[in-house]
């Protein structure tokens, strides 16, 4: 893959090299994971929680300013009641596997629980045993940024009561619904993303801003929560396949002679990427100087028990890459911002396109994690690749946004990208969408749309994009035909 072609609106798009005469047929390994990945808060609408405001989430979303288009979650993709449909979409897309999050505040209402909640419960078990039904494989994500609202008012992920509390809910809920009903556990998703959003970015709950050391001491409790919880599966399900998401970022430096932009590279590489797999691996928590100056940083490094090890496979959410650059400010900051400067082609949240990432994240930048205590190679799932478009939480009828070119190159290119990889020895099993449908962005709102399939928030339509309808394509035919000259014209 060479980064050098010109998309027709003049920005750089990576390329791929196809030779050879006749149609280009390129087959994925016939046990390949086809799905899409989805998240509770982001669809579900859970009457419940909204009204009693039982989760950080819930609360966050009502207060001022904090959701760039002043949406909130309180109905999103209404999944509750329309997850049926929901599922016959999956199945007319050929798909085999989905990905869905448990509503922790909504299962576990209470601190020190000893049962989940029954309606939750039943739900969930609905819906999961529909897809078990259908054949389909399932990932299930524990913690998907969401608290319940009795730990955030205590500190969320800071304070150590969460791991109990944490702990407590995995065993619960493996007792619930495992191994009958779950194929693979996921603990967290992305937890640097939480950690950074919520204490040094400031806009995701609890809101802290520039608070490295909050940030630091919750991602040494996420890692201890993922140890036992890790461990806790294990002693029910002893074959299980466990794991965490981690949000893999490429970095660059904005110029390459600027010492500065290069140590903001490396750090921001150190801490979103590097951090949390090398830790698994060493079952020991450091952070990088000049970080550990810090006396109360240092306090955080060490072992975590039954950290070492625990990952049963590599759950990789890929998106986009970064450019990192010195900001000058009093006092500086080590870590930098994102830059502006765009090389590649970008999405309306402004990432960069960048399927080439993937490519060397698969080939090469997951070498140190590739394989297990025994010498096994782990299994790669790609959990999360996926592409914004941006419109209006208000539109309705009409064909706005459903032609969705740009996605669609977005999906064919990361789909080479992963075959190349799999050609090239990378034992990747499984590739998820993200996300089935348009739903609730975070801070972005609802107009921050992902989904193959587009959501009218006002009347919840569901109506499938052409990038659902190609998607589709592949994965009947597990192969991407001719992808150059079919789709993909600036290839
Ligand atoms: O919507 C999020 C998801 O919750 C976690 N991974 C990234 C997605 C897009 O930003």
């Amino acid at each position: 893959m060479q980064p050098d072609a010109k998309t027709p609106g003049g920005l750089h798009t990576s390329t791929v090299s196809l030779q050879g005469d006749g149609p280009v047929i390129l087959s994925f390994p016939d046990d390949f994971l086809w799905g899409v990945a989805t998240s509770h808060f982001q669809i579900e609408g859970n009457r419940h929680e909204i009204k009693n405001r039982i989760s950080d989430w819930s609360n966050w979303t009502v207060q001022e300013g904090r959701i760039l288009d002043q949406s909130t979650a309180d109905r999103a993709c209404d999944f509750l009641s329309h997850y049926e449909a929901d599922v016959d979409l999956c199945q007319s897309m050929n798909l085999n596997t989905f990905r869905l999050s448990l509503n922790w505040p909504a299962l576990m209402p209470k601190p020190g629980a000893t049962e989940l909640d029954p309606e939750m419960v039943k739900f969930y078990r609905t819906l999961l045993q529909m897809l078990k039904d259908r054949g389909f494989k399932t990932f299930v994500t524990l913690f998907h940024f969401c608290l319940p609202t009795y730990l955030s008012d205590a500190g969320g992920w800071r304070n150590a009561k969460t791991i109990d509390e944490f702990e407590r809910f995995t065993e619960l809920v493996v007792k619930e619904f495992g191994p009958e009903l779950v194929d693979f556990w996921l603990t967290l998703n992305e937890p640097l993303a939480y950690s950074y959003q919520g204490f040094i970015g400031g806009c995701w709950p609890p809101g802290g801003k520039g608070d490295y050391v909050g940030a630091f001491e919750a991602i040494r409790n996420l890692l201890e929560g993922h140890a036992r919880a890790y461990a806790v599966i294990h002693r029910l399900i002893p074959n299980a396949k466990v794991s965490f998401t981690v949000h893999w970022m490429p970095f660059v430096p904005r110029s390459s002679w600027n010492p500065f932009d290069k140590m903001t590279q490396f750090m921001r590489d150190e801490i979103f990427n590097h951090l949390w797999m090398r830790s698994v691996e060493t079952g020991n928590l450091q952070f990088v100087p000049p970080l550990t100056v810090d006396k109360r940083v240092r306090k955080l490094c060490g072992v975590i028990p039954g950290l070492r090890g625990s990952i049963d496979f590599l759950a990789i959410n890929y998106y986009t890459r970064q450019v990192s650059e010195f900001e000058m400010k009093w006092p500086p900051d080590i870590f930098g911002i994102r830059s502006d400067l765009a090389e590649f082609e970008v999405s309306s949240l402004g990432w960069e396109i960048y399927p080439d990432g993937l490519y060397k994240l698969l080939t090469h930048g997951l070498d140190p994690y590739r394989y297990d205590d025994h010498g096994n190679a782990r299994e790669i799932y790609i959990t999360e690749n996926g592409l914004a478009s941006m419109f209006s939480a208000e539109l309705s009828d009409g064909d706005w946004s459903l032609n969705d070119e740009l996605r669609v190159n977005y999906l064919l290119a990361h789909l080479i990208a992963v075959h190349k990889a799999v050609k090239a020895g990378a034992n990747v099993k499984g590739y998820l969408h993200w996300s089935l449908l348009d739903n609730f962005e975070w801070s972005e709102g609802l107009r921050a749309r992902f989904g193959l399939v587009r959501v009218a928030y006002p009347t919840l339509e569901r109506t499938m994009r052409k990038s659902a309808k190609i998607f589709a394509e592949i994965v009947g035919k597990n192969a991407l035909v001719d992808p150059v000259n079919s789709f993909y014209p600036y290839l």
